[in-house]
């Protein structure tokens, strides 16, 4: 089983989709090992998302996502970094596949309601970045 980092975006949240984007999570068939609403600083934004640094949209991102509080999860599943990007959609919500969450509720390339680790190697920085070992326990 492989586990994934996923975020409710502070636009999703603040639009009241928390519910059915988790209601969509287990109807896909994840397991949630870890769970919780929490109100990201710039700071925290900024170390989370260290990895864009040099991009002309670090500012507006982390200033986003420290925007409102979000919810932040670890999801578990046979291949769930690349079965939660799926169901995410492509980054733009213009251009996300019909069914997917970011088409559903994204607003824009920036606001986009969701997002999901894009490689094992990001996952083991995103989940502990959040998460400590004893609020993993299945
Ligand atoms: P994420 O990391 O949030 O799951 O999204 P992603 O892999 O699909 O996209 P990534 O390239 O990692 O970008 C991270 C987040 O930065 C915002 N973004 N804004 N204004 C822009 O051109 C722009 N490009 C990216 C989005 O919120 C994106 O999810
Ligand atoms: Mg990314």
């Amino acid at each position: 089983m492989e586990r994934t980092f996923a975020i409710i975006k502070p636009d999703a949240f603040a639009a009241g989709n928390a519910g059915k984007i988790i209601a969509r999570i287990y109807d896909e068939g994840f397991k949630i090992v870890g769970l919780k609403k929490l109100y990201m600083s710039k700071v925290e934004a900024e170390g989370f998302y260290y990895v864009h640094k040099e991009r002309p949209f670090f500012g507006e991102l982390t200033d986003f996502m420290s925007s409102g509080p979000c919810v932040v999860m670890v999801l578990e599943a046979e291949g769930a970094i690349k079965k939660w990007r799926d169901l995410m959609g492509a980054t733009n919500p213009a251009e996300a596949a019909d069914g997917t969450l970011r088409k559903e509720f994204g607003s824009n390339i920036g606001e986009n309601a969701t997002h999901g680790s894009d490689a094992p190697e990001t996952a083991a920085f995103e989940i502990p970045y959040f998460f400590s070992g004893l609020e993993l326990l299945a």
